[in-house]
């Protein structure tokens, strides 16, 4: 099969609120992208969204919500597997072994962590908030994934696949594909519009933070005039904190367009913030109308959404039971067999 000579990608995100533009930059964008020079598995990682408090019924709803994004974002279900994360258990089986092989201080370091830690009660920081690295390792080595498309915030995150990977391989044997982060060039971190000094998140509760992918054109016009920029003029490119908000909408527009620094800082030479943002507001405006449109359809034929969540995690199963097949023989568990008395 073609499929098999084919490096694999695999990546995810979580239904714990409303897809951001910084999603759609830093992930969704690249994935679709991707999906012809890889065998894609991309999955809604459910599991993952647990590891702070969320509301049953919701969850089930944005579970579905994010994989209809994807597809309306451009994947194609007949060329990449599109699944739920908690269909596939062989996720959180090598999660748990791979914990028995992670040093409490990588977790301790990981960033993430320590910023959604610092957002909650210490005595209620779930242990799963501490071991979410693992299940993403998980995630990525069940399918011996090359290459997994991400944003900036993850690159810590797959380095510690990687030593987990290198780790497990030195200890049983050669096992594991040791995945490389693919982040984009342009894009992979966009910052909060309300406070350009922070990642834009979709967890993010205030209404003028982020522009949401299913945000209607008045409300995404509203929130991108209304971010936050400086007293200065000048339109360009920076790393000044100062600057931040410019530059922050200048990535947006470089992303979303393709268009070089050097010719969009051309195109806004002499111009003013009202009309940068305009032009951001355009070009948004067109890349999510699209989108939109493809999601309520989805949305509204229900089945077919279904359907391909259920071939996703077929395809999925298949290559992770295989992976997780392996592991299990080379740490030493005793295979399971199957009772005399129940074969006919
Ligand atoms: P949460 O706020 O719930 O933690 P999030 O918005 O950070 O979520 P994730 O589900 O953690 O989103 O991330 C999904 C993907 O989107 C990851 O590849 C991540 O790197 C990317 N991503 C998230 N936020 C941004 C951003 N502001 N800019 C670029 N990429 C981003
Ligand atoms: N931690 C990721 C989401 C995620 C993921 C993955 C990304 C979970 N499992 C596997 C890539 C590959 C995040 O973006 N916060």
């Amino acid at each position: 099969m073609a499929e098999q000579t084919r490096k694999r990608v695999l990546s995810g995100v979580q239904p714990s609120g409303n897809l951001t533009i910084g999603n759609y930059l830093g992930a969704l964008q690249q994935w679709v992208a991707e999906q012809d020079n890889y065998d894609c598995f991309f999955c809604v990682v459910d599991l993952h969204a647990l590891t702070v408090p969320q509301d049953p019924a919701t969850l089930r709803a944005k579970t579905r919500e994010v994989a209809a994004l994807y597809l309306a974002a451009g994947i194609d279900p007949s060329r990449a597997s599109v699944f739920v994360q908690s269909h596939v258990p062989a996720h959180t089986e090598l999660a748990w072994i791979l914990t028995c092989l992670t040093p409490l201080g990588w977790l301790y370091r990981m960033t993430q962590f320590k910023d959604k830690a610092a957002k909650q009660k210490q005595e209620s920081v779930g242990a799963g908030l501490l071991s979410y690295p693992v299940l993403m390792a998980a995630d990525i080595l069940l399918y011996q994934a090359a290459a997994v498309p991400v944003g900036d915030d993850q690159r810590q995150h797959l380095e510690i696949t990687r030593d987990l990977a290198q780790r497990f391989n030195h200890l049983y044997g050669e096992t594991f594909v040791l995945p490389e982060a693919l982040i984009p060039k342009e894009g992979a971190r966009i910052m909060g519009l309300d406070n350009p000094l922070v990642k834009m998140s979709k967890s993010e509760a205030s209404e003028y933070h982020a522009v949401y992918l299913l945000d209607p054109p008045d409300k995404i016009r509203k929130k991108i005039m209304r971010a936050q920029t400086d007293s200065g003029r000048e339109i360009r490119f920076s790393t000044d904190p100062q600057r931040a908000g410019v530059n922050n909408l200048l990535t947006i527009y470089q992303a979303l367009t393709g268009a070089s620094r050097e010719a969009i800082e051309a195109q806004f030479d002499g111009k003013g913030y009202g009309d940068l943002k305009k032009a951001v507001v355009e070009v948004v405006v067109d890349t999510l109308t699209p989108l939109q449109e493809r999601y309520q359809a989805l949305i509204r034929e229900g089945g077919y959404l279904d359907e391909i969540l259920a071939q996703g995690a077929a395809r999925a199963s298949e290559v992770a039971n295989a992976t997780l097949a392996t592991v299990r023989e080379r740490i030493g568990l005793l295979p399971a067999l199957t009772p005399v008395s129940s074969k006919s």
